[in-house]
């Protein structure tokens, strides 16, 4: 099987962001399967555009994203994504949409085809903080979520794809109030996550 990963790097006021970090330090194949790792843009509908051709080429049997939720006090195991752009700050290049439909021909939302409970169990009996999501929000993590479950769904794609964000990494804390995990836990809870749905 073939997972692929995606990351992001800095947005908005978060310099740096666990997920880029992550995407460095995955293993390169676990259980014999190979893990391809891609940092995508920070960008409505770009960060589609720049994944699309490396899904086409690789045809992945797993795609997992992950993104940060900064102030989040959890992992958290992302339910659905929804067919609208609407962002209170912009993206890396300025956009701020209000209110617009991601697809006009998509359905109003696509379900987390991980297995979500079976995640949450895993990591709870490790003592790794976990929560189901009912809002990725409606920023670039729904976004690139909604774009990859409804090219699957159109492609009638055999992929298991979902998004899982990630809370900030202790690094990101110093200098403000807010809950963190390091990093080795949150890189252990991914590993964790794929080895569940490789098995
Ligand atoms: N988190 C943002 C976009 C990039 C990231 O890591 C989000 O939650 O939409």
């Amino acid at each position: 099987m073939k997972v692929l990963v995606t990351g992001f790097g800095r947005f908005l006021s978060n310099e740096e962001n666990p997920t880029k970090e992550i995407l460095r330090l995955l293993p390169k194949s676990i259980y014999g399967n190979e893990i391809i790792t891609v940092e995508l843009p920070v960008i409505f509908d770009e960060c589609f555009d720049y994944l699309k051709p490396i899904i086409d080429d690789n045809n992945p049997d797993i795609m997992l994203m992950l993104g940060l939720a900064g102030g989040r006090k959890a992992i958290t195991l992302e339910r659905l994504a929804v067919n609208l752009k609407d962002a209170v700050g912009p993206d890396n290049i300025g956009n701020i949409p209000t209110d617009e439909p991601i697809k006009k021909d998509g359905k109003e939302a696509y379900f987390s085809k991980l297995p979500l409970r079976k995640i949450m169990a895993k990591l709870q009996e490790k003592d790794i903080p976990v929560k189901l999501s009912n809002s990725v929000g409606l920023y670039v993590c729904n976004n690139i979520m909604y774009h990859v479950l409804y090219y699957v769904d159109q492609n009638d794609l055999d992929v298991i794809s979902g998004f899982v964000h990630l809370p900030f990494m202790d690094e990101q804390t110093k200098e403000k109030d807010a809950f963190s995990l390091p990093l080795v836990v949150m890189l252990e809870a991914v590993i964790d996550i794929i080895k569940l749905i490789l098995v």
